[in-house]
């Protein structure tokens, strides 16, 4: 289980490079660790996390284990849960001292993300409400490492065209479950697949970012500005961040 850093003292590409190679092997946890701390509510969980993040290192395991000990509790995040029609929403709950953002996502029936990157941050999501589909597909022409290398050239061995997107999993994620993705691990995208229910996630994304990319099946990336429709239960009326 890999560790990762978030420091202060290196820069940013440095510290892209290192969040790549600390968590290429990354596997989340199923159950919350043994003696980590209890997580009550939602204010617990946010108070746990700003003392987790107050380090100038992140332990990733730790953030995993804080997320999949709260259980959901609708009466402590319903205030953030906002809909829209036609779109799913993304509203700030927390900004993390900059370190992290946390944010609930809410799906109205039938709703889905298109497939994206998570500009290098570490991505937990956790499900609060109803069922999402999670379909993962390797990041295409990513440079790098000798293992990425290695899975290219059995890709073209078999012929596969490495400009479309490789779909790489496909999983539900079940209610207080939590799904953990960087972009070494791939893109996704995901989708309410009920058509008479509506679902509700919580994600935490470190470091927050305010732009991230969108793929075409072709494999073409399209670099994309993420906003929030509300922030801290007000909705955002100009829907900008
Ligand atoms: N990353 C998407 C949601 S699926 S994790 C977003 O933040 O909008
Ligand atoms: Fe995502």
């Amino acid at each position: 289980m890999a560790l990762s850093k978030i420091d202060g003292e290196i820069d940013n590409i440095d510290q892209e490079k290192y969040l790549r190679q600390a968590t290429h092997y990354y596997c989340a946890l199923e159950k919350p660790l043994k003696f980590g701390p209890a997580v009550d509510s939602l204010p617990d969980l946010i108070s746990a996390l700003h003392r987790e993040f107050d380090a100038n290192y992140v332990n990733i395991e730790m953030v995993n284990h804080l997320m999949l000990a709260y259980k959901s509790n609708p009466k402590e995040w319903r205030k953030y849960a906002k809909f829209d029609r036609y779109t799913y929403t993304r509203n700030l709950v927390d900004a993390g001292n900059g370190k992290f953002n946390l944010l609930i996502l809410c799906w109205g029936e039938g709703h889905s993300s298109s497939v994206h990157d998570h500009a290098d941050s570490h991505c937990f999501m956790k499900m609060l409400k109803g069922e999402l589909r999670e379909k993962r597909y390797r990041y295409p022409n990513r440079g790098g490492d000798e293992e990425q290398q290695q899975q290219q050239q059995q890709q073209d061995h078999q012929h596969i065209n490495d400009h479309e997107l490789v779909e790489i999993g496909d999983k539900p994620i079940p209610v207080n479950d939590v799904a953990y993705i960087n972009d070494n691990l791939g893109l996704h995208r995901v989708e309410n697949p009920s058509h008479t229910d509506t679902s509700v996630s919580l994600h935490l994304y470190c470091p927050p970012f305010d732009m991230c990319n969108i793929f075409q099946s072709n494999g073409k990336k399209i670099p994309a500005k993420v906003t929030f429709w509300s922030k801290y239960g007000v909705r955002n009326k100009a829907n900008e961040q």
